[in-house]
């Protein structure tokens, strides 16, 4: 039986005596989720403005994917795929019809489904471009984020993801992020095999590029036959008011890598879907998982992303992250604290008008928490703002009046 916390003091102390310090999380301890809300430990009701970095788009524990957990984990839950099961080809078709595409790979984290991703455009760019084997070249933007793994790190620019962690993976060029002149220049060397971007820049601070990029990036990857990787972990499945950021400029990317709230925050689901002409050139044996594809998260991506469709959440998120992107700049008419108001969708950031290493931003959200809404600075002075996208209209004015206050009361 599992032992009872009592209090925060106790669940952060035993945190803070057995686990690994590789996060800094505000001193808040979570122990229910519902919707747009959590509780901590002494009961306070929280709105949870991170969404587990876009996990639970569908809200905290929504019922419909908590009982397609349930309901599946009673009769199966993995088999390995040394052997089929009777749920995988359903969400492959499911998830395919979705989104499009011919064929689905899945995987568990968001880093795996990149590194798939990776896998299958290198050999790509072997198989069909020709380009010469262990050149092939992978084009990135600064301030990317695309997961931890070593290879993943190797791609990065934030010094934080890769000090003393090489010797790094090569094969990856590295361009300004929103700069079509460089990206046509990156991709005019003919051992580029993809383009690997977000389509909005979410950790790095919800940088959203110029209007016309994405579909000037596509065409630029079709004019020298590069494969446009498209991460949409934290962008897709409605955060940003489609069903994929790309689908505001009508952008298809070759691979699509999902994860996140693929299983509605309840377990780790991801995803690369692509066409044959792609996903054939992975032969038995030459790439897989454990748990890839189990019969779990097939159950559960169904209903996650039955749900998205059923609740209309891409329209929600449309409508109220413009009325919260207009209380955001209201507000910042009103006070020299706010630099900057950015996003798309329920996808948003608040600039504070301050250096990365001061503690505004933190003490903002601590302020937040005391409130009753939760959020976190990313890069120091950036505050991300993500409700799950269940949150109605009056909800969002609330969550205004929250921010406001704490803004307008905060002596610089
Ligand atoms: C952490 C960040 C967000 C992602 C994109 C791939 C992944 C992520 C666009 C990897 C994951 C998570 C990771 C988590 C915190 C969070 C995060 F601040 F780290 F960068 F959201 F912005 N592509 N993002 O955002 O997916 O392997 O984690 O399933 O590492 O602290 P994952």
């Amino acid at each position: 039986m599992v032992e009872m916390i009592n209090s925060s003091k106790e669940a952060i102390e035993l945190e803070e005596r057995y686990g690994a310090h590789n996060y800094h999380p505000l001193p808040v301890v979570l122990t229910k989720g519902e919707g747009v809300y959590v509780w901590d430990v002494e009961g306070k009701r929280y709105y949870d403005f991170l969404s587990a970095y876009s996990a639970v788009n569908q809200g905290h524990c929504h019922p419909r994917i908590i009982s397609a957990l349930i309901d599946q984990a009673k009769e199966l839950t993995l088999t390995s795929r040394a052997f089929y099961n009777d749920k995988l080809g359903i969400a492959e078709k499911y998830i395919c019809d979705t989104f499009g595409y011919q064929k689905a790979l899945f995987m568990n984290s968001g880093a795996e489904a990149n590194e798939t991703a990776i896998k299958l455009a290198r050999k790509w760019g072997y198989r069909r471009k020709g380009i010469k084997e262990n050149k092939a070249v992978i084009v990135v933007a600064q301030r990317n984020f695309h997961g931890r793994t070593t290879t993943i790190i190797s791609a990065s620019t934030d010094s934080a993801a890769r000090k003393d962690f090489g010797p790094f993976m090569p094969g990856f060029d590295i361009i300004n992020y929103d700069d079509l002149t460089a990206l046509e220049k990156a991709l005019s060397n003919p051992d580029v095999c993809g383009l690997w971007i977000e389509p909005i820049q979410g950790e790095a601070g919800v940088y959203v590029p110029q209007q016309g990029y994405l579909k000037a990036a596509e065409k630029l990857c079709r004019k020298h036959n590069v494969l446009l990787m498209m991460d949409e972990i934290q962008t897709g499945l409605a955060r940003t008011g489609k069903m994929l950021a790309c689908d505001h400029e009508n952008v298809r990317p070759d691979l699509l890598i999902l994860g996140k709230a693929l299983s509605g925050g309840t377990m780790p689901v991801s995803c690369v879907l692509a066409d044959d002409v792609i996903m054939l050139l992975l032969k038995p044996g030459e790439h897989g998982s454990t748990f890839g594809g189990n019969p779990l998260a097939a159950a559960v991506c169904i209903e996650s992303l039955q749900v998205i469709k059923d609740e209309n959440l891409a329209e929600n998120a449309h409508k109220l992250g413009v009325v919260l992107r207009e209380r955001l700049q209201k507000l910042a008419e009103k006070t020299n604290l706010i630099s900057k108001v950015r996003g798309k969708g329920l996808l948003n950031a608040i600039v504070i008008n301050d250096t990365p290493e001061s503690e505004t931003a933190w003490n903002l959200c601590l302020g937040f928490a005391k409130e009753g809404l939760l959020a976190k600075p990313t890069h120091g002075n950036i505050i991300r703002l993500a409700p799950p996208l269940v949150i109605t209209e009056e909800q969002i004015h609330e969550c205004a009046d929250i921010i406001e206050k704490c803004i307008l009361d905060l002596k610089k």
